[in-house]
């Protein structure tokens, strides 16, 4: 496909079985995700990229546990275990991926203060990543998202890239969530709301 792009969201160690923030059965995304890239000339992922002592870990907020939340500058945020630090190795992307052709891979997060789930805005919904310029610049109106979680990264950048009127799916099977309290009831409703298409790999 010549004018779509395939955007992995943290296929990482860290959200994979075993990894610090485990996605139940994450791993299973990596050879689906390997079987559609090959119908993709543009392939872009993101890698979740944070400093020690980052605002959304628990361990940075004495007294929180992980999965409580907290009040920061920009609003309301889940506290999660440490995870994907920069230059440990839950931070790699998985080593089985098989994307040779990607040429951009987007960091995020990496301020101590703010989060981001979205490949495209960081949490105080100001500061850019520059991805919504990438796919201008290469004349790419048509995304398809996939990785982990489908629920809070995944979803945030599938409605992100809604929201700067690219066409959007997110390949469900090329994807797993965390369902916290929810959180992914939640997020497909947004998602349809938004009118992001949800398709199946065997769809592409
Ligand atoms: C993610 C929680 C914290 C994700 C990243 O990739 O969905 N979730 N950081
Ligand atoms: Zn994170």
């Amino acid at each position: 496909m010549r004018d779509a792009c395939l955007i992995v969201v943290d296929a990482q160690y860290d959200f994979m079985p075993g990894g610090a923030l485990a996605v139940p059965n994450g791993d299973e995304v990596v050879p689906v995700i390997n079987h559609i890239a090959a119908r993709f000339e543009n392939v872009v992922l993101t890698q979740d990229w944070h400093p020690r002592g980052h605002a959304s870990f628990a361990s940075s907020h004495p007294g929180k546990k992980p999965f409580e939340t907290v009040e920061l500058s920009y609003g309301k945020q889940v506290l999660w275990p440490d995870h994907c630090v920069q230059g440990t190795r839950g931070a790699d992307l998985h080593a089985d991926l098989a994307l040779l052709q990607a040429q951009l891979v987007i960091r995020k997060g990496f301020h101590r203060d703010i989060d981001s789930y979205s490949g495209f805005v960081e949490a105080d919904r100001r500061t850019s990543t520059g991805l919504a310029g990438y796919l201008r610049e290469r004349g790419l109106k048509k995304v398809y998202v996939c990785g982990l979680a489908t629920d809070f990264c995944v979803a945030w950048t599938a409605l992100d890239a809604r929201a700067i009127g690219l066409e959007t799916a997110l390949i469900e099977d090329a994807s797993r969530a965390i369902d916290l309290e929810g959180s992914l009831a939640r997020a497909w409703k947004d998602l349809e709301a938004a009118g992001v298409r949800r398709v199946a790999s065997s769809r592409i």
